[in-house]
């Protein structure tokens, strides 16, 4: 139903996959929702094809658009990340009044969401940068979506984000996460921790797959049962899924089909590029980005496979197929657990480095339903921030270090495997030998800073006396105290 002289609660911009998904959950759900696309085709079909979903206002022009929506305005841009956003966010401030409300659904860097919420401000508008997750899928039938920007903004845009986002035993996964970029932040290394989590899924498939020697077939059964314990998560009943499906043209097993190039859009790199700014060692986000960058370096692996790089003389190791599977299912569990505790680690540092105060317990909430990274594991992981909300560090809850007790030599012995195998498990490895560091009374850090100085005079702090101290490397090596 569409009715040009009814003023909408809610305006969506941008009606390509997301944002048309996202104008048809509004509507579904009982909100008048405008619509307006730069090229009207969009628009047009949308009604055509779902006009009798809900209450449709559409628009061909902005000023259309924007005078279609009742006070204080709220329109979600769901345009092209990057210049098409500015280019919105410019033609709806000039058109809209102040107090009305522009909120970005887009998967926009959070520093560009800093800048634009100060533009806008200075605009005397409201700026929301709001992370939403689930992709096509989620838009329309419930996201998970993380809100920046004012709090005065989130009293008045809560409700209605709150009637399409997801539920999760009657709590809707959305909520107000922080001042200006915060929602984008958090948006940004929770596709991070996606990339991780499914890094570790394709690190256990391919060890059963050319460890053990199964087919996709028989992995997607064990997937199956592996959902039905503590991996219980989207990634991993949608792994079943892809493991089970034949190629409809040839019959063979799809994945066997698929280029093994993984492709990317570039939300993980920039949580790698953050943890790097921040300092924060998000090794197995870092390197499931790596590894996607590997997979695609298609002339370097070719060269490498037809230059037969040697594999070395080691024999592989002889398993039991079935304490294998189950090692496997712990080293990957334990790998998952670990990209997750260092996500948390980068929001911490981002929330102190920009003042957002962002409680990890409102994402162990939110992440709960809708998002990509849905999971049972994460009501553990709101336990662990409800029993100690300064955590150092995730895997430090006592129910996650009793898990460990459990999984760490699953996790070694899959390791080893990997390695003598020739099998790359490149996050499995990394994330035990972080796990390894922080649990290491001493680490080579202090050879380190002895090179640092003997090269740099860079100097270095003693065990057993405060100050700050150097070593005379080119003369007679005695010790001076710097500082
Ligand atoms: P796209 O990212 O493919 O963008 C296409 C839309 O942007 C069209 O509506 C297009 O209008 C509009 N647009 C462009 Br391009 N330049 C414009 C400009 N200068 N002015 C006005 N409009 C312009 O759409 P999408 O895949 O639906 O994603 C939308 C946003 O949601 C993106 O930021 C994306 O990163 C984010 N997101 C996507 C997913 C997903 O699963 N796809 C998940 C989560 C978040 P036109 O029709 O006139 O060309």
């Amino acid at each position: 139903m569409t009715d040009k002289n009814e003023l909408a609660q809610i305006g969506v911009v941008g009606l390509a996959v997301m944002g048309s998904n996202l104008a048809r959950n509004f509507a579904r759900n009982g909100n008048t929702v405008a619509v307006y696309n730069r090229s009207p085709e969009k628009t047009h079909a949308l009604i055509e094809a779902h006009g009798e979903e809900g209450n449709f206002v559409p628009s061909e022009t902005i000023e259309d658009f924007v005078a279609s929506l009742e006070r204080p305005r709220k329109a979600i841009i769901m345009v092209k990340a990057g210049k098409a956003t500015d280019a919105v966010i410019d033609q709806l401030a000039e058109a809209m009044d102040d107090g009305d409300i522009i909120i970005d659904g887009g998967n926009a860097l959070f520093t560009d969401t800093i800048r634009r919420e100060k533009d806008v401000a200075a605009r005397g508008k409201h700026f929301v940068g709001a992370g939403i997750s689930g992709g096509e899928e989620g838009a329309l039938n419930g996201p998970a979506i993380m809100p920046g920007g004012p709090k005065e903004s989130w009293e008045t845009l809560g409700p209605i984000l709150e009637s399409i986002a997801a539920n999760v035993d009657g709590t809707p996964c959305v909520t107000h996460i922080g001042p200006d970029g915060a929602g984008h932040f958090v948006k940004m290394v929770h596709n991070g921790i996606e990339y991780a989590d499914m890094q570790v899924i394709g690190e256990a498939y391919q060890l059963l797959r050319y460890g053990a020697g199964m087919e996709p077939a028989e992995i997607a059964e064990v997937f199956r049962e592996w959902n039905s314990g503590d991996l219980d998560s989207y990634l991993i009943e949608i792994t079943a899924e892809v493991l089970a499906q034949k190629d409809p043209e040839t019959g063979a097993p799809l994945v066997d089909i698929i280029v093994d190039a993984a492709g990317q859009k570039g939300t993980g790199r920039w949580t790698a590029i953050n943890g790097l700014e921040l300092g924060v060692p998000i090794t197995g986000i870092a390197e499931s980005v790596f590894a996607r960058a590997l997979s695609s370096s298609t002339a370097q692996r070719s060269a490498a496979q037809e230059g037969q790089l040697p594999a070395g003389t080691i024999k592989a190791l002889d398993v039991d197929k079935a304490e294998f599977i189950e090692d496997v299912r712990r080293a990957l569990y334990a790998a998952k657990l670990i990209a997750y505790s260092q996500g948390f680690d980068e929001i911490k540092a981002g929330s102190e480095e920009f003042g957002w105060d962002v409680d990890p317990r409102d994402l162990a909430t939110i992440w709960r339903g809708g998002c990509i990274i849905r999971a049972k594991f994460l009501d553990r992981i709101r336990a662990a921030y409800d029993n100690n909300a300064d955590l150092p560090a995730l895997i430090l809850d006592p129910y996650f270090k009793g898990e460990l007790e459990d999984l760490i030599d699953p996790w070694r012995r899959v390791v080893v495997a990997a390695t003598q195998l020739g099998l790359p498990a490149p996050v499995f490895a990394s994330s035990l030998s972080y796990y390894d560091s922080l649990r290491a009374e001493r680490l080579p850090a202090a050879l380190i800073q002895g090179q640092r100085d003997f090269f740099g005079a860079h100097t270095f702090k003693r065990t057993d006396k405060p100050g700050t101290f150097h070593i005379e490397w080119s003369g007679d090596r005695s010790l001076i105290q710097t500082d």
